[in-house]
């Protein structure tokens, strides 16, 4: 873990290409005590271990499905496979885990180091009390994947490739039909591959989503609400970074202020965490 001072910084943003009902505005000032981070996200090795120690069934085990991004999937995996109406690149696969990432027969053997995914935020939290820490609140991860940067697009500044290099593992080519894996990855990427950002974290875009403590809404306190917490109510919570699925022509959530959310016993094949806890 790394250890971030906290103090004020300017969370959110007012560009125009967010979106008003995603909830990235205002621009509002917030305070953070002390706190230490996770350098990347928990990795299949780490979270086998917990499995091991502890027996843990996730939540995809239990019900029995994830979802898998259809481009992984072998021919004879789609056929069949139920897709939500609103998001078709998904398909929802019997036996996927994050064992059998991409259902029955796939693994994580190559995959040691790469972030474990079909993961809920109750299966998050579950690690997190094996290991006595906690997930982020959404401020204390905004403001670790800024890196020190102040109201910048990204973790490492404002342009997407400067130099023409990739710095995160997201979608190049027309989606969903064809990663051209410009970036080097199709699919998840190692949990430490790329430049990490001014504070030493690793893949705060792009790689997976991940899930912070707060619950989803898209009121912003601003002043009346000067440091992180959690929301009173809502059933969802709040999803953070963006994903290797992610492209310009429909989800840009690799910027730093970007947001989803799901609700908390959800599982997709591009959706993971890591971990905090107070300095
Ligand atoms: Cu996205």
């Amino acid at each position: 873990m790394v250890r971030l001072d906290g103090g004020a910084f300017l969370m959110g943003t007012e560009d125009a290409d967010a979106l008003p009902a995603d909830g990235e505005g205002p621009v509002r000032r917030v305070t953070l005590r002390p706190f230490r981070i996770d350098a990347h996200a928990v990795s299949n090795d780490r979270f086998a271990a917990f499995v091991d120690a502890t027996g843990y069934l996730t939540e995809a085990e239990r019900f029995g499905w994830s979802l898998v991004f259809v481009g992984l999937l072998p021919a004879e995996s789609r056929k069949g496979a139920p897709r939500p109406e609103r998001a078709p690149w998904w398909c929802a696969v019997a036996g996927a885990y994050w064992r059998a990432p991409e259902g029955p027969g796939s693994g994580v053997a190559e995959r040691g180091d790469h972030p474990v995914v079909h993961v809920s935020f109750n299966d998050a939290q579950a690690y997190c009390r094996w290991a006595g820490v906690r997930l982020p609140t959404e401020a204390e991860w905004e403001y670790a994947a800024r890196g020190g940067l102040e109201q910048a697009r990204y973790p490492w500044g404002d342009e997407l490739t400067p130099g023409g290099e990739h710095r995160c593992n997201i979608w190049q080519g027309p989606f969903p039909t064809g990663d051209t894996a410009e970036d080097g990855y199709a699919g998840t990427a190692p949990v430490t591959a790329f430049e990490p950002n001014g504070f030493g974290l690793f893949n705060m875009a792009g790689n997976v989503w991940e899930w912070c403590a707060d619950r989803w809404g898209t009121d912003q306190p601003g002043a009346a609400r000067p440091g992180p917490g959690d929301r009173p109510t809502g059933k969802d919570r709040v999803t953070r970074g963006g994903s290797y699925l992610c492209h310009r022509s429909y989800c840009d959530g690799y910027r730093v202020a970007a947001r989803d959310h799901d609700y908390p016993e959800s599982t997709t094949g591009d959706r993971g965490f890591r971990c905090a806890g107070d300095a």
